[in-house]
């Protein structure tokens, strides 16, 4: 390997070709899987990236591609072989162009979202991805993973805010989809094969992203209530009063407070009693914000009237906007000072929602005493982050050992819905091996002869997505 590492070097110069110190790009976020990669290769542009490519290719070293590493399924952690690249795209963040008449924006791989949704902002227009980890993830990570995140109920998963692409092939030729056409049927769309493919077909190196009009109003208010079919009451009467203004509506167990709560002791006491579900809404507009208001009380008077809420914390500024959403940003990583849980990122039905909750929660408590399932995620779309942490006198290691065990529970209750057993996080190399269980096999036979087209020496991150 010393040659190939030689002409890496030649090719992206010594400062880019990481040998040492690579624990940061080893490792997933969740310190769940950890590699050991050969280098790490760092390109600047995607003349670069098409000669790194190459250059792998003629060696057979298989690539790992590698945004902001904030994926939930160790997909952007290479395997234990020593033999893979990761290949980081964070050098290619410049910004192509942005159209605000025909509102889109071109930009690259490694641009981070909360960078992409402020330059949106400047021009008065909004990029409504939005997620807990906007800080550090990267728009080709975004884009790999198809990310869902707490606006999709508005504006859709990354797949519908994606018009064009540009993709660095196995073969290190580049694929130019980079059209900023909202209609377009000439064939196949293509892109719609690398949206979600996380990084086994190709490198995406730049994407051409939708804007919509900026909202300059916002209402905020977080509501406590009894049972998840409420949630479901209240989800259908806020639509009723606020149409496509209604753009959150994220669920919330108590228990999943309680740990933010227990992890972040700053988190503010929102009601003196205790309620077991709590929703966090969204409501935003691009018209004023006193009509946004007085529709947002009104449909709030109305659930309270009849009995859908019992109670409701309504944000009086931009401030408490704010804190009210920490509660719901910060589940995540509460659960992680709590000692890594078994995940799972499922959606059914929007309308099945409260009777599969109400069916698998029992099961749980009865296969596991003391169990403590942290419930919470994206209601509106139907999907759920079912977490379940590990009962008391558990060890964390114990617990793990449980996970197929405890996946079934939950899996299979989904499977009967004809639901997902991955939402929103992908596959990776954490659930990959559910295809087997939960997929038609003509459905991965399928994916199989497409990965086999674009990829045949399987170099692009061999092991993910595909059992
Ligand atoms: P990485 O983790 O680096 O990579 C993810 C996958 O994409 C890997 O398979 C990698 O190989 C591939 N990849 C990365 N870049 C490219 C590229 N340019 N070309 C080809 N393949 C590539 N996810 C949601 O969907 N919804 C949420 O609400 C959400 N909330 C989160 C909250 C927190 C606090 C955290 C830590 C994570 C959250 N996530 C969520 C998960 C994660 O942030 C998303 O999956 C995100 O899209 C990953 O982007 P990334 O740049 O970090 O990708
Ligand atoms: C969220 O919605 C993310 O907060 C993360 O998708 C979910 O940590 C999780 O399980
Ligand atoms: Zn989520």
């Amino acid at each position: 390997m010393t040659d190939f590492l030689q002409a890496a070097k030649a090719l992206l110069g010594d400062a880019h070709v990481l040998t040492t110190d690579l624990a940061a790009y080893a490792t997933d976020w969740r310190g769940k899987f950890t590699g050991l990669p050969l280098a790490v290769l760092r390109p600047a542009d995607t003349a670069q990236v098409t000669a790194t490519v190459r250059l792998c290719a003629a060696h057979g070293v298989p690539i790992v591609p590698q945004g902001g590493n904030t994926g939930m399924c160790g997909g952007a952690t290479p395997d234990g072989s020593g033999a893979q690249v990761v290949l980081s795209l964070g050098r290619l963040n410049r910004v192509r162009s942005i159209d605000p008449l025909n509102n889109t924006l071109t930009v690259e791989a490694g641009c981070v979202l909360q960078t992409i949704q402020a330059l949106a902002a400047e021009h008065d227009r909004l990029f409504p991805l939005s997620l807990g980890s906007e800080g550090s993830c990267q728009i080709g990570g975004n884009i790999a993973t198809n990310a869902g995140g707490v606006q999709v109920l508005r504006y859709g998963n990354t797949r519908d805010l994606v018009l064009g692409l540009e993709v660095v092939l196995a073969d290190g030729q580049v694929l130019n989809l980079l059209r900023a056409l909202r209609k377009d049927n000439t064939g196949y769309d293509l892109k719609h094969l690398f949206i979600g493919s996380e990084g086994t077909l190709g490198l995406i190196t730049a994407a051409v992203l939708k804007l919509f009009p900026a909202p300059h109003a916002q209402a905020v208010a977080f509501a406590a209530f009894q049972t998840p079919q409420q949630a479901l009451q209240l989800l259908g009467l806020m639509r009723g009063h606020l149409g496509d203004r209604f753009t959150a509506f994220e669920l919330i167990s108590q228990a999943s407070v309680a740990m933010v709560r227990q992890y972040f002791p700053a988190t503010p006491t929102l009601f003196e009693a205790k309620h077991p579900w709590h929703v966090l809404m969204q409501a935003s507009d691009a018209a004023g914000q006193d009509a946004l208001d007085a529709a947002f009380q009104a449909a709030l008077e109305a659930a309270l009237e009849r009995g859908i809420i019992d109670d409701v914390v309504v944000a009086t500024s931009e401030a408490q906007a704010h804190e009210l959403w920490a509660v719901r940003e910060n589940i995540s990583e509460a659960q992680q000072h709590d000692g890594s849980n078994i995940k799972h990122d499922i959606a059914v039905p929007v309308s099945s929602v409260s009777s599969f909750i109400d069916e698998v929660l029992p099961m749980l408590h009865t296969a596991y005493e003391g169990v403590r399932p942290i419930v919470y995620g994206h209601l509106g779309d139907g999907n759920l982050h079912f977490n379940v942490s590990r009962p008391p006198g558990w060890t964390i290691p114990g617990w793990q050992l449980e996970t197929d065990r405890v996946n079934k529970v939950v899996l299979d209750v989904v499977a009967r819905y004809q639901g997902s057993f991955s939402a929103e996080h992908g596959l990776g190399q954490l659930k990959n091996h559910e295809m087997l269980l939960y997929k038609a096999p003509l459905e991965v036979d399928v994916m199989r002869r497409v990965k086999q087209a674009l990829d045949p020496q399987n170099l692009m991150n061999p092991g993910k997505l595909l059992p």
